[in-house]
């Protein structure tokens, strides 16, 4: 972990900051006054999440709508220059072109998503307009810039931010590619948030896995793979190797899981159970999962250790780190 992540991470444990939320204000049924959940919570995946949920909780304080949450949360990250697996700062394909996917969704059924896109600053909020604006659910490459521009998002230029470009430069000398275990390496943004009625959104952002071939496109803007919400159920995303992901359809195999009684710590440790099964050379993937149920009960499991996660309640909002199932 770099020394900027662990300052940030022991400082804000350390000060455990209190957001003021908005109050759970329903009557609890007898059925959840059987779980111990949170709501309003929102979680989401690595380190950046801290910065991430800070602004998906005062969204949602400013707003009141969960999904306006889920979507300001992750804007954050995507512009965050330190970052170098999201927004358009995110490392670049190996033909040196940075192509990020987004998707959102929310607990009704409504969903949209971008894939293999560029230029575009903010790509959470143009999945945003797909759900919003367009009877389609996943728009691709050139069709969804265009999309963008008719929408009136800026373009921006297409230059390798100077820390990718050091990034790619030193790549480029063996231009190997190769998955590998490495933390730093596996930064993508999911989000997923539940508000004080039970209401469930959810977001993912990436520019996807570093020196990918030029089109490849991964889990997170496949809805189902790197993210999924049910009302009826919860919520899951996912981070790490898109194909070991979109392999086993894992969020949605978490939303099932849950819906068949599984707590959101079982499905998540079934869906990696799973992902192992069915991924040659496991000891190479990681892959790790977030999940909610409709009473704010949380689960995260990862393939190897390292996977972590922020996690926003009314008392604070603080990084927790997940448990694996390979040991350190
Ligand atoms: C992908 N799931 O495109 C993403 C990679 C990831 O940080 O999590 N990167 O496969």
């Amino acid at each position: 972990m770099s020394q900027r992540r662990k300052f940030i991470r022991q400082s804000l444990l350390g000060s455990a900051l209190f957001i003021p939320g908005v109050a759970a204000s329903c009557a609890q049924t007898n059925e959840e006054k059987s779980h111990s959940g949170d709501k309003p919570l929102i979680l989401s995946t690595w380190n950046h999440g801290l910065p991430a949920n800070a602004d998906a909780w005062a969204k949602l304080q400013e707003t009141g709508s969960i999904l306006d949450a889920v979507e300001a949360g992750v804007r954050n990250t995507e512009v965050d220059m330190e970052n170098l697996s999201v927004g358009l700062q995110g490392l670049p394909d190996r033909e040196g072109i940075t192509t990020l996917d987004a998707s959102i969704m929310t607990g009704d059924g409504a969903c949209g998503s971008v894939a293999f896109v560029r230029q575009i600053k903010h790509p959470i909020s143009l999945a945003r307009a797909v759900m919003e604006k367009t009877p389609h659910v996943l728009l691709a490459g050139e069709g969804a810039r265009q999309f963008a521009i008719a929408q009136g998002f800026p373009l921006e230029e297409e230059k390798l931010s100077p820390k990718a470009q050091a990034e790619y430069d030193k790549w480029k000398v063996t231009s190997q590619y190769k998955p590998i275990i490495n933390i730093e390496n596996h930064d993508t943004i999911g989000m997923i948030g539940i508000d004080a009625q039970g209401k469930l959104a959810g977001s993912c952002t990436t520019s996807g896995l570093a020196y990918k071939m030029h089109g490849r496109v991964g889990d997170s803007p496949i809805i189902g793979a790197g993210l999924f919400v049910d009302d009826e159920v919860g919520a899951a995303t996912a981070t790490g190797l898109g194909e070991s992901i979109i392999r086993i359809c894992g969020s949605f195999l978490i939303v099932e899981l849950m819906r068949q009684g599984r707590t959101p710590q079982e499905a998540c440790e079934e869906a990696v159970r799973r992902l192992i099964s069915k991924n040659k050379d496991i000891k190479d993937i990681q892959a790790g999962f977030l999940a909610i149920n409709k009473y704010g009960e949380v689960g995260a499991y990862a393939v190897h250790p390292g996977f972590n996660f922020a996690k926003a309640t009314e008392s604070g909002n603080i990084l927790v780190d997940a448990n694996s199932h390979f040991k350190p």
